[in-house]
């Protein structure tokens, strides 16, 4: 009997962890409306007008390297090459495309001030900066 009793609480404990913390999906069209409280920003293939824009480019650079933005607006990253890329951020994976093909587009609207580092994980080497300030 004190064997059966320690069994049952052992399988509660289990079962009450496995829920939390799997939302790690690659975003599709747009990540907008998730629970996301710690995501500086939105992002999608259109989410406003953009403001500054960076190209993805065949010489596997982003261009402008280094790019500013103010809170609120709409950056734009293009790929204007014929190779696929990527905008994968350090720190802030809800804002991240996992794929931009030849002629896409992705774009970010950014709502908290900071320095975002992206780079292709296709290409090693090919990074940006993205300082946004309030
Ligand atoms: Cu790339």
């Amino acid at each position: 009997m004190r064997r059966f009793r320690g069994l049952v609480v052992g399988a509660g404990a289990v079962l009450g962890m496995g829920v939390a913390g799997c939302g790690n999906g690659p975003p599709t069209t747009s990540s907008t409306g998730t629970s996301g409280a710690a995501c500086p920003g939105t992002a999608g293939v259109t989410v406003g007008t953009p403001a500054v824009k960076v190209d993805s480019t065949d010489q596997l650079m982003f261009v402008p390297t280094s790019s500013a933005a103010k809170v609120g607006q709409v950056v734009q990253w293009s790929n204007t090459g014929s190779v696929q890329h990527t905008v994968t951020f350090d720190t802030a994976s809800c804002l991240t495309d996992a794929s931009i093909v030849p002629g896409a587009t992705w774009e970010v609207k950014f709502s908290k001030a900071g320095t975002y580092a992206y780079k292709c994980t296709i290409h090693p080497g090919m990074n940006g900066t993205l300082t946004v300030s309030g």
